[in-house]
Parts: C-alpha cells; structure tokens; sequence
C-alpha cells in the first residue's frame, strides 16, 4: 500500500513516523511533483497539480474537519473525501464556547478591567434565560458544543439543515427555520461549514434578527461573516460583542479593524486544533477499515460540500 502525505503549513516527520508506526508494511512519503501515484493520502489545502497527478487515489484524509479549501480543487475521479470526526476537536470547541459566553455572560472583561484599575466593584448578576444561545450547525462539534451550553443552564437553540431532535436543545431546521431561529437567540455560535448555500451567512439582515445586544462567537470560517456588516451593528450597539476566531484572511493583516477594537476577542485559528495522534489513529482506522470493504464515518459530499 502507498500513502502520500501532502499538508500545507504541517511538518511532516512526526505525521510519517506516526503513519509508518501504524501501516509498517506500507510505502509512505511526502508527496512530490512526478511521485508515483498512492492508494491514499493525507491532505490539507493540496496544490490542483497533486489532485491531476493523484488519479489511482481511494482516498483523501483531510486533516481538519471543514473541507472547503479541498473543495475548491477538481478531485481524482472516484476518490473518496473523509474529514476528521472529532478527533479530539469537538472538546476543545466545547471549551472555547463556553469559555467565550459566561466571559460575556459574567462580564468577566469588565471585572477584569476595574480590578486593574484599583476597583473592587459587583456588577448586578445577568439572568440566564435572557441569553438564549442559538448554534448554527449541530454536527460533530455543533452538537457537542450545544450540549456543553445547556449544561451550563443557558437556554439553547438550535439550527440544521435536516431536523434534529437533542434533549434539551430548542431545535431549527432548513432555510424556513432560519428567521426563527435567530430571532430566539442573543448570542450566536457560527459551526457550519463553508458551502455556497452558508458563504456570508453572517450579515446585517441576519445579525440584525438577533435579539439586541446580540452576540456573536465564529468559530468556522471567516468567509462566513462580512465584516464590515458586523462592525457596523457594533458601532449602532445592536450587537454588543463578537469572540472571532476565524477571518477573511488568515492571518489577519495587519491594521485590521478587528485587532484593537475594543468589542472584539480575537484569537488565531486555534479553538479547535487539530490533534495529531488523534488523527493518525482515526485515519489509520479507516484506511484498515477502507482496505477490508468496510463502511466508514466522515466521507463528505462534495455535492452538498461537507
Ligand atoms: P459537520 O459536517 O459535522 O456539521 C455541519 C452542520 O452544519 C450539520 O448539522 C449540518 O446540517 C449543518 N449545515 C450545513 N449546511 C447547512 C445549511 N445550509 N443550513 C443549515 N445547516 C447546515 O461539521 P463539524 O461540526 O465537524 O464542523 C463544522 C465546521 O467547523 C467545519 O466545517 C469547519 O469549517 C469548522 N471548524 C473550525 C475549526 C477552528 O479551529 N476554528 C476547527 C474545526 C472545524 P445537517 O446535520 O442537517 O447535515
Ligand atoms: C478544521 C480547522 O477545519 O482546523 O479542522 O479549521
């Protein structure tokens, strides 16, 4: 069996020796122009000139959840796409969500802010049922992290694009649920994947549905949000912050409104990494899986792109 391993922004070694520990018998190189072709390979963001030459590949094993950048390449015909399934992801969204709403929900900014100027001061305590928690897109990790809210005792809503049915959570479905949704919710937690139908999803119409003082956490991808609209709802106090994650342009260029904004938690890409041994074990599964006949989790549409 041959795997080639082709990973933008990733050192290689460790995923190799994890990948050789694994598949001993196995070929297993880091892809270069003119390789020979492999059985499976283990991508993130290839070039197209990997996908034309890769033409006898199974599969591709994607490194990160959302698969919209492999997306945008014509792909080896017959070749299955398979996203990371949680793969150790899914806690840490829980974590980063929950962290950035009871900040928020606590105004933990503003306790931080007296105590560094001297002040020893009580804020009046916020009512939980007056922040509503609306989570577009309950997945591998959309779910989770509604589940994770609720525990919490934070009114929960959520939206799919099939029904759900989740103890606990307030659930939406499809485009006719949509409005609705929104307007149930205060803050808003952004886990969809990046398709046509969810590009820009996040502008002044839908914003503006929220509940005022509205909040927004985007923890997807930042082709999600116009940015301008958000900031404009900023400004006219409709929303009252945003825990941003994901941009337009990673990194984020500099001079961006966004990095001293003062409504603003931006942090680098980084609320749900991806793990490594994780996914080395995950995706050595499946190729065993994939190499008996058997059925596997996480193989992607690329029709409905995700
Ligand atoms: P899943 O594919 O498991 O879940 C996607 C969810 O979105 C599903 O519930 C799906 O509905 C819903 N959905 C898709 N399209 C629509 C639509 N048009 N209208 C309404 N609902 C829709 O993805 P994951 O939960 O694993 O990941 C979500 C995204 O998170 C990834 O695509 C990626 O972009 C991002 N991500 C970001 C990371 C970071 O570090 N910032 C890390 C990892 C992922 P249905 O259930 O009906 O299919
Ligand atoms: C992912 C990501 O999609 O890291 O997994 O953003």
């Amino acid at each position: 069996m041959k795997i080639t391993f082709c990973c933008t922004d990733t050192k290689a070694e460790p995923w190799l020796q994890g990948l050789r520990a694994a598949f001993p018998q196995a070929e297993i190189a880091v892809w270069q122009p003119g390789a020979p072709v492999a059985d499976y390979a283990v991508v993130w963001a290839p070039p197209q000139q990997f996908m034309d030459e890769q033409q006898g590949l199974k599969a591709l094993f994607n490194i990160g959840a959302g698969v919209d950048a492999l997306l945008q390449r014509r792909l080896p015909p017959g070749a299955r796409v398979v996203r990371l399934d949680d793969a150790g992801m899914a806690v840490q969204m829980a974590e980063y969500v929950c962290h950035a709403v009871i900040r928020h929900f606590r105004e933990f900014d503003q306790y931080e802010a007296g105590m560094r100027a001297g002040q020893w001061a009580y804020r009046k305590p916020r009512l939980r049922q007056d922040l509503p928690v609306g989570v577009m897109g309950l997945g591998v990790l959309g779910e989770r992290v509604a589940r994770a809210l609720a525990q919490f005792d934070f009114p929960v809503n959520g939206w799919s694009r099939s029904p759900k049915a989740l103890d606990g959570i307030r659930a939406f479905s499809g485009p006719e649920g949509f409005h609705g949704f929104l307007a149930a919710s205060r803050v808003l937690v952004n886990l969809l994947p990046l398709t046509p139908d969810t590009e820009n999803i996040l502008n002044r119409d839908t914003l503006a549905r929220l509940r005022p003082g509205g909040y927004l956490i985007n923890v997807a991808r930042g082709a999600h949000l116009v940015e301008d609209d958000l900031l404009a709802l900023l400004d006219s106090g409709h929303l009252a912050g945003a825990t941003l994650d994901v941009f337009r342009t990673e990194p984020l260029p500099a001079g961006h409104p966004f990095w001293n904004h003062p409504r603003i938690v931006a942090t680098p890409h980084t609320s749900a990494r991806t793990l490594r041994d994780e996914s080395i074990a995950q995706i050595a599964g499946k190729i065993g899986a994939l190499e008996r006949g058997e059925a596997i989790a996480g193989v992607v549409d690329p029709g409905r792109g995700y």
